[in-house]
């Protein structure tokens, strides 16, 4: 039986896409923003907090990742953290006004002994009325349906970049193995956070082509991180050449195109961002960001200065998930 949503394509080619990131930015901006003005409210913004609740010492090569064993990032290692310390962050993450709680393993997949323990933090973070996430690595089928009756809501694992450009960035994984990942978890009706990162020396095409990735799975994930690469010393990519900030603004203008029902995260990165960039990404269809003053292991801008932003732009933050705000119509162009 398809799940999938008539108003929505599954189908999109890589020409028509590329199509896309090549108009005028004014035109692929006002495509973008009709789309997310029609689907969501757009002035409203999610936030979800992080916390890595092990850090460090993981067997995977992600070149990108300062918790890699392979490189020599300086990162504090961290056993799994007990549940206490984890339900404390999530109250303090909810009481800063996050709605949404994501924990994070520096795991190739977990162990079952993990996976127990990981259970009774999705339990306890939901008990204090937060959503949950988790991004644990690989998991099979049978794994995700654990997660799923222990009421975990959302599972975070990217395709990070295209197929083609994916061997340079990681060797000890496959792009099918993530590509598995997310059917397991689909099929055990977790809700799916999927996207990827930019700015790891990838062609405009390789952007393209993990975009397709993304649209073209048998449903869109209901979020969609678009990370800037956070460049780490130590690790492989560091000193890489930045990605343009416009290139970067284009990539979650036609990630709202392709997906127009999925909540387009803001994702790493934001701490080089200007105030001015990350304003555009909220007009091309990003409504969502982290937010807390760290990712996993590095920083992200402070509470303080996301509230001040939000102030400035007229955003307000979202209750209920931005599903349960979707606008049945299209909403009427601001009156000035
Ligand atoms: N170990 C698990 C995994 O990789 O599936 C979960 C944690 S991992 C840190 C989650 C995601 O964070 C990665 O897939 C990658 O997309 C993103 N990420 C990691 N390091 C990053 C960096 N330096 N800059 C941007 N994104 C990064
Ligand atoms: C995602 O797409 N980005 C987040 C989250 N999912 C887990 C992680 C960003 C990590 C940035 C580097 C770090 O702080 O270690
Ligand atoms: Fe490990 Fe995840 Fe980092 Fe890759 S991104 S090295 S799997 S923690």
């Amino acid at each position: 039986m398809s799940r999938q949503n008539p108003v929505l394509r599954h189908d999109w080619s890589r020409p028509e896409i590329a199509a896309l990131f090549d108009q005028p930015l004014n035109d692929l901006l006002f495509l973008a923003h009709g789309i997310h003005r029609a689907q969501f409210d757009p002035n409203e913004v999610q936030l979800s907090s992080l916390l890595s609740i092990k850090t460090g010492r993981c067997p995977e090569d992600c070149s990108y990742c300062p918790q890699s064993v392979h490189h020599d990032a300086a990162v504090a290692e961290e056993p799994l953290l007990d549940l206490a310390q984890v339900v404390s962050e999530a109250a303090a993450a909810k009481a800063a006004g996050a709605t949404r709680f994501c924990m994070g393993a520096a795991w190739r997949r977990p162990k079952q002994k993990d996976l127990n323990q990981v259970i009774e933090m999705v339990k306890e973070v939901k008990a204090l009325g937060m959503e949950t996430c988790l991004t644990l690595g690989m998991l099979d089928a049978d794994q995700s349906q654990q997660l799923k009756v222990a009421g975990l809501d959302y599972y975070n694992h990217n395709l990070d970049t295209s197929p083609e450009f994916y061997g340079n960035i990681i060797t000890t994984r496959t792009y099918q193995d993530r590509l598995e990942t997310l059917e397991n978890v689909r099929n055990a009706g977790v809700n799916v956070c999927c996207g990827g990162i930019v700015g790891m020396g990838e062609a405009r095409a390789d952007r393209v082509a993990m975009l397709q990735q993304l649209a073209n799975l048998s449903e869109h994930p209901e979020s969609v991180p678009i990370n800037m690469l956070v460049q780490v010393e130590g690790t492989p990519l560091a000193g890489q050449d930045e990605l343009d900030p416009i290139e970067f603004v284009r990539s979650v203008a036609v990630s709202r195109v392709l997906m127009p029902q999925s909540v387009v995260r803001l994702s790493a990165g934001r701490e080089v961002m200007s105030d001015e960039m990350q304003a555009l990404c909220f007009f091309a269809g990003a409504n969502s960001i982290f937010y807390g003053e760290r990712l996993l292991t590095t920083d992200n801008p402070s509470a303080n200065k996301d509230k001040a932003l939000f102030s400035k732009l007229g955003l307000h933050v979202s209750v209920a998930p931005p599903e349960a705000a979707r606008c049945a119509e299209p909403s009427a162009p601001l009156a000035l």
